[in-house]
């Protein structure tokens, strides 16, 4: 049995594991034997391996999901069965069916429902879909990280918490997941994260979409309302929160933990206090917009803006947190002096890392519905494909800038983009930032990841000169191997659980 995830491009070592390999090899009864995981962000499938009566899952998001289709149809042609999952799959079943050779599609978590449809592979009575649904926190499957190929990855991944309570229009998360956190019992992600310690891994993502999922004022709310289930509800999510972190914080202290944040967190000192102490050292915080208009564009009106939004993001370092800021270029509000005044803003707001990405539609958001209403059957082709279907565009080929922005060209918007990248992440910039390192090694180590970040993520993602494209992605895969030395840690096998009452 193979367990694929489609990339088409290989960096031969990972920044992150892919974490639903190593979940649904979890959920793989014994019985079928060891899944082979393959991770093309590695080195790309050789499909000529694959056998008649096989198995080949394939985990898609929409990115990857034309790789993931290739994949799929020549492991069909060899005479595996072919089964697609993963968000895209999720959003769009039939297209894995049509496009990807699919015998069977999942919709929605894996982690049950896996086990039913291998059994029915192997009798024979697989059915076109699967309805995997929203799995309860206490049923998610843990990973099964002996399974990790040695050395080739720098972060290992953890899901803590599953939903996000927000409503941004770009994003699905909170559509595909549900707005209902999902969080998961503390000793079951502690167990996780002692594995990948004893591994010899210590820095672990925490693959979450909203690591803050209760707000005081979704307290004050509940309060007002003396709506009382709903505020026992909160207060249960929130105290686990605190003891998830307090449990984390007796893991050996050379552990570094990253998270995905809602920028709310920074209203509540304990919490980053509470971070900090769990090694909880840097956080995604999706800013997104600086100015008001920006944010109204994308539904995200609990963020700040001007010099609110600069002080909320230095309390996060105040604290002990690095901010990743994600910032989203392109929206209709945009002027080109909005590019320069993010930038600005970043820098003031003391951002140890950032992303500026360019407003992409991604299905099963606010964004892509009303778009693609808009363009309907007008939309325009690129290779006889739809822009409204982007995906199935060949990688190269496709547009950088969707949707027609009132004032500015898609070049420009790509261009300054561009530009704002390569301000931030300028060697002078990247030197003056990594003085938050300890020592030299580690300022070394600073500028080093800085300069993969910006290579495997903007260069890659917004050029369009193909050999700016092959230049970016040669770099990344030389310096891709000497990161991944500055993250691995001493194995600790014989590393136990400290005691939850401790
Ligand atoms: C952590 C994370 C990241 C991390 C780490 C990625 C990594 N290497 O693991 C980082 C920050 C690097 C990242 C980057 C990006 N991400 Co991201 N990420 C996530 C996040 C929050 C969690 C992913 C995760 O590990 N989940 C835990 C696993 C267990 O869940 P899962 O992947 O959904 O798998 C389950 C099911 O889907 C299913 N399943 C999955 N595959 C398969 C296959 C088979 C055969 C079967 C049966 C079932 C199955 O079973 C699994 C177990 O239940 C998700 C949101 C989410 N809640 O999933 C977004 C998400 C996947 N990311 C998203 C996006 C857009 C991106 C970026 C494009 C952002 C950007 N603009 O740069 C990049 C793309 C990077 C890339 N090239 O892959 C979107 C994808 C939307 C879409 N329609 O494709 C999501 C859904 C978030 C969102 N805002 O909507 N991401
Ligand atoms: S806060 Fe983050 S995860 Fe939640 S809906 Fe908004 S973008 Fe998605």
């Amino acid at each position: 049995m193979y367990l694929v995830n489609p990339s088409h491009l290989s960096f031969g070592v990972g920044v992150i594991t892919p974490r639903w390999l190593f979940v649904l090899a979890g959920a793989t009864p014994a019985a079928y034997g060891r899944p082979q995981i393959i991770d093309e962000t590695l080195e790309s499938f050789d499909v000529d391996g694959v056998q008649a009566g096989d198995v080949v899952g394939i985990g898609i998001h929409t990115g990857n999901a034309l790789r993931g289709y290739e994949i799929g149809k020549a492991a069909r042609a060899r005479g595996a069965t072919v089964v697609f999952g993963g968000i895209h799959a999720t959003l769009y079943p039939d297209e894995a069916h049509q496009l990807g050779g699919a015998h069977a599609v999942v919709r929605g978590d894996g982690d049950l429902v896996w086990p039913l449809v291998l059994d029915h592979a192997a009798h024979g009575t697989l059915q076109e879909t699967y309805e995997g649904g929203r799995v309860d926190a206490e049923r998610f499957v843990p990973a099964r990280w002996e399974l990790l190929p040695q050395g080739r990855y720098m972060w290992g991944s953890v899901q803590t918490v599953r939903g996000c309570p927000k409503h941004c229009s770009f994003c699905s998360v909170w559509r595909t997941d549900g707005q209902k956190p999902r969080q998961r019992g503390v000793d079951s992600v502690v167990a996780e994260i002692l594995e990948l310690r004893r591994h010899g891994f210590r820095f672990v993502a925490l693959a979450d979409d909203n690591f803050y999922p209760v707000t005081l004022a979704d307290l004050a709310m509940a309060e007002r309302q003396r709506n009382e289930p709903r505020l026992e509800q909160l207060r249960a999510l929130r105290a686990e929160r605190f003891e998830l972190m307090a449990r984390l914080a007796q893991l050996p202290s050379d552990m570094v933990f990253f998270t995905q944040i809602t920028m709310e967190a920074a209203e509540d000192e304990a919490f980053l206090d509470a971070m900090r102490r769990a090694n909880i050292k840097g956080a995604l915080v999706g800013v997104e917009a600086v100015t008001p208009e920006g944010l109204k564009d994308v539904y995200k009106g609990f963020n700040e803006v001007g010099e609110a939004l600069v002080q909320r993001l230095r309390k996060f370092r105040e604290h002990g947190v690095h901010v990743l800021g994600s910032f989203i270029f392109g929206l209709p509000s945009d002027r080109a002096a909005t590019f320069e005044a993010t930038a600005d803003v970043a820098e003031r707001a003391g951002v140890t890392f950032a992303q500026f990405v360019m407003l992409t539609p991604y299905p099963g958001t606010v964004d892509f519905e009303a778009w693609e209403k808009r363009v309907g059957a007008d939309a325009a082709q690129v290779a006889g494909i739809p822009i409204t279907r982007h995906w199935l565009i060949p990688q190269a080929q496709r547009p950088k800038v969707y949707s027609p922005h009132p004032v500015m060209t898609p070049n420009e918007i790509r261009e300054r983009t561009q530009g704002v990248w390569d301000r931030f992440y300028s060697l002078r910039r990247i030197w003056a930032r990594s003085r938050c390192t300890p020592n030299l090694r580690a300022r070394v180590a600073f500028v080093l990841i800085s300069k993969l970040y910006r290579q495997m993520y903007a260069n890659t993602g917004i050029a369009t000169d193909s050999a700016r494209v092959s230049r970016a992605n040669r770099w990344a895969r030389l310096i891709a191997r000497p990161c991944r030395h500055f993250f691995v840690a001493r194995p600790l096998p014989a590393l136990t659980s400290p005691s939850s009452e401790a």
